[in-house]
């Protein structure tokens, strides 16, 4: 990384766990501290890898996705992202937020659908090269909460193909991400996600504190 690139920022967790909320919080008070940034979404993030969300997510034509295909549209669509928008932002000396990345690949084709770690990290290397999150706050919480606050927020509304998934499914995704921090506790901060809005901004404003990032 050159002495100008920004902070590559990844933010994690379950359905409903409240990423969106804090990535707006956080962005706020990145903005109020004059941190030049841009916030961004996976699968997504540009024109070309929106589109590729929208298959991804939605039953395009009731046609079934193999979970093999979905794990390479996650791919497609990051290869995208990356040249696209987060390669470039970094270069410019941006702070880039992005509100989940390849540990949600891990956590969700890994441990929801159950395909095999080792290819994943094979499309990491082939798709990312050395390119990793310089920090991942980990929003935390049962699985239980989570999805209540995810149903209440949804009432009514249409769900996509994940969002149809069971606890069960939730709960091997949890399990992959409790791994993964476990096992880079110096990327992977856990913030415990089960407290108020608030208490959950403070937590993730002291991990950027802690790291000298913001003051
Ligand atoms: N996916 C994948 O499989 N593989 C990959 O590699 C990648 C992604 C990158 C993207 O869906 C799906 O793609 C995702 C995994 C998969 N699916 N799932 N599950 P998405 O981006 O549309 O959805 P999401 O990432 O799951 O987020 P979400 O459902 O929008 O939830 P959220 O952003 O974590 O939560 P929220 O919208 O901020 O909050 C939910 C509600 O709770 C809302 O009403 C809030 O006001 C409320 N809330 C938030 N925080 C709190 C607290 N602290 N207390 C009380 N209430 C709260």
């Amino acid at each position: 990384m050159s002495a100008m690139a920004g902070h590559f920022l990844t933010i994690e967790g379950i359905e409903g766990v409240g990423k969106t909320t804090q990535v707006a919080r956080l962005s706020r008070a990145l903005r109020e501290r004059g941190i030049d940034h841009v916030v961004t979404r996976e699968p997504g993030g540009t024109p070309l890898a929106e589109k590729i969300r929208d298959i991804v997510l939605n039953n395009v034509g009731g046609e079934s996705l193999p979970a093999t295909a979905e794990l390479l549209l996650m791919f497609a669509g990051r290869a995208v992202h990356l040249a696209n928008h987060v390669e470039p932002n970094l270069r410019a000396g941006r702070w880039v937020v992005c509100d989940r990345f390849t540990d949600a690949t891990y956590a969700y084709q890994g441990g929801g659908r159950r395909l095999t770690m080792d290819i994943i990290r094979q499309l990491e290397v082939m798709v990312q090269g050395t390119r990793r999150p310089d920090l991942t706050l980990w929003l935390d919480a049962p699985v239980e909460q989570a999805l209540k606050r995810a149903r209440e927020r949804n009432s009514g509304g249409a769900t996509d193909r994940f969002e149809s998934e069971r606890a069960e499914f939730f709960e091997r995704v949890r399990e992959v991400y409790r791994a993964r921090a476990a096992a880079e506790p110096n990327r992977i901060h856990v913030i415990d996600a089960a407290q108020s809005a608030d208490a959950v901004t403070a937590q993730m404003l002291q991990a950027l504190e802690k790291r000298s990032w913001i003051t």
